[in-house]
């Protein structure tokens, strides 16, 4: 398995950290291409809990180089606790690569993420508060700052005082808040270029080199593919792509160069933030999947949104991505319910839809249009094989990999390490 990418099939947090984890032994290279500390993934590892937000889960596996891609916006502060954090439980993260081109988060990438969801109010989209949107859009314009900048102080300052321009106007004026300072600003990043120096390199050479040696890489995505900027709930998404391509785009690597495409998707949905969830539950079924899955968010400490497993998002998916494999994960979570709805389609104003509606709106009044399945009494976490699992959770398993559009290769149990069926 030369390149695999792990990606999230749903809006997130399906457990994509656990996931790269259980390859993260077989691969040589973990690489994050898109997103940035709105990330939050958990791994467990024996008794020690690992929350991650901007380096690759990868860093955990000794051996493994861990790489922050080109197509990642990098909060530097936050780069900086994470590793100190790491060093102090005696991880090695000495062999962090982070790419010239990556773009940074600044003081004024989170402020003007917060004042923009204060101003939006109802309408907000519920961001994690972390600069994210605000540092795409600059890229995007033309105004960014990149990671190599800081080496070139003349360079950096120009691009601050440009950024600066226009923002402090907004800041000021629209928002009624303080000028932000370009000498502060720069004065900060700069602060970080001996952390850095090491670290930075042109990933994209890095990973071709490292492919062409017949080495393992891994992409991880952050976020998941209902949360993608062109494939997701817009404008209900983050502002990168978390799907397969963003993998190509995201570190410089050609999309022939990925072989296996693994989607992790929940035994139910889960969602945080704002936007359409036809699944959703609003009942004590709902809150028993919330309390049940821990389905509070990694980053902010935000109460997940919870609804049932959705088969044409799964297919959706699958399409989008080019999905060779889905880990199902949580499935532990479901036992003890006497039956489990799955929305095998959508109804909206009376006309049925095997697939995602082409327009936003029918999505938000879908109805889903559910199976009932059979559940099971018995605790699974201690399941090792698929002939070891209750024989109606086995057929729950079959019947979603039926309808999900692409082959289910390995099954969580639990969130440990070991808690965990291997399919194929
Ligand atoms: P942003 O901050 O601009 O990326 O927010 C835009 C939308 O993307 C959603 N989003 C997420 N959804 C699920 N999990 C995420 N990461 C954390 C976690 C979330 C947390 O893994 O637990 O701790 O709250 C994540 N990051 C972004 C976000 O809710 C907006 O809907
Ligand atoms: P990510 O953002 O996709 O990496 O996922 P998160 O880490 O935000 O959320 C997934 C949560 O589910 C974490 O707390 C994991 O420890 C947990 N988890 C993952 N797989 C399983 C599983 O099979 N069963 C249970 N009970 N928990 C799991
Ligand atoms: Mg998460």
């Amino acid at each position: 398995m030369p390149a695999v990418l792990i990606t999230g099939a749903q809006w997130g947090d399906e457990g994509k950290g656990r996931a790269t984890d259980l390859l993260g032994s077989r691969v040589d290279y973990v690489v994050k291409f898109n997103g940035g500390n709105n990330a939050g993934h958990t791994v467990v590892i024996g008794d020690q809990k690992y929350a991650l937000h901007l380096l690759p889960s990868g860093i955990l596996t000794p051996g493994v180089v861990p790489v922050i891609a080109n197509g990642v916006v990098v909060d530097l502060a936050v780069l900086k606790l994470e590793l100190d954090a790491l060093k102090e439980r005696g991880v090695d993260v000495s062999k962090l690569k982070v790419s010239a081109n990556a773009h940074v988060i600044t003081e004024y990438h989170r402020t003007l993420d917060k004042v923009t969801e204060r101003f939006l109010g109802k309408r907000q989209i519920g961001t994690t508060g972390r600069g994210i949107g605000p540092a795409y859009a600059d890229k995007i314009n033309r105004v960014g700052i990149r990671i190599q900048d800081i080496f070139d102080e003349g360079i950096l300052r120009q691009k601050v005082e440009a950024a600066l321009e226009f923002k402090n106007q907004v800041l000021v004026k629209i928002y009624n808040r303080r000028a932000i300072s370009a000498d502060d600003v720069v004065a900060d990043l700069l602060s970080y270029r001996e952390l850095l120096e090491p670290m930075v390199c042109d990933t994209g050479l890095l990973l071709h080199n490292a492919l062409a040696d017949d080495k393992t890489v891994l992409y991880e995505a952050g976020q998941a593919t209902m949360l993608d900027i062109d494939h997701g709930t817009y404008p209900f998404v983050t502002s990168s792509n978390a799907t397969s391509g963003g993998a190509s785009t995201g570190s410089g690597v050609p999309p022939h160069q990925i072989d296996r495409i693994i989607a992790v998707i929940k035994a139910y949905t889960t969602r945080v933030g704002s936007g359409p969830f036809p699944t959703e539950l609003f009942d004590e079924m709902g809150e028993f999947l919330q309390v049940k899955g821990g389905e509070v968010g990694v980053t902010t400490g935000r109460a997940r949104r919870c609804g049932w497993y959705d088969a044409p998002m799964a297919r959706y998916a699958a399409r989008i991505n080019g999905v060779t494999d889905f880990v199902l994960t949580k499935l532990d979570v479901l036992s003890g319910l006497e039956t489990i709805p799955v929305c095998v389609a959508y109804d909206v104003n009376g006309v049925r839809h095997d697939e995602m509606p082409v327009n936003q709106s029918d999505f938000h009044h879908a109805t889903p249009i559910y199976q009932e399945f059979p559940g099971w009494a018995e605790d699974i976490t201690g399941c090792r094989t698929f002939a070891e699992l209750p024989k109606n959770a086995q057929d729950y398993i079959t019947a979603l990999e039926a309808m999900s559009g692409a082959r289910f290769s390995a099954v969580g149990v639990g969130p440990e390490r070991e808690q965990v069926v291997e399919l194929h």
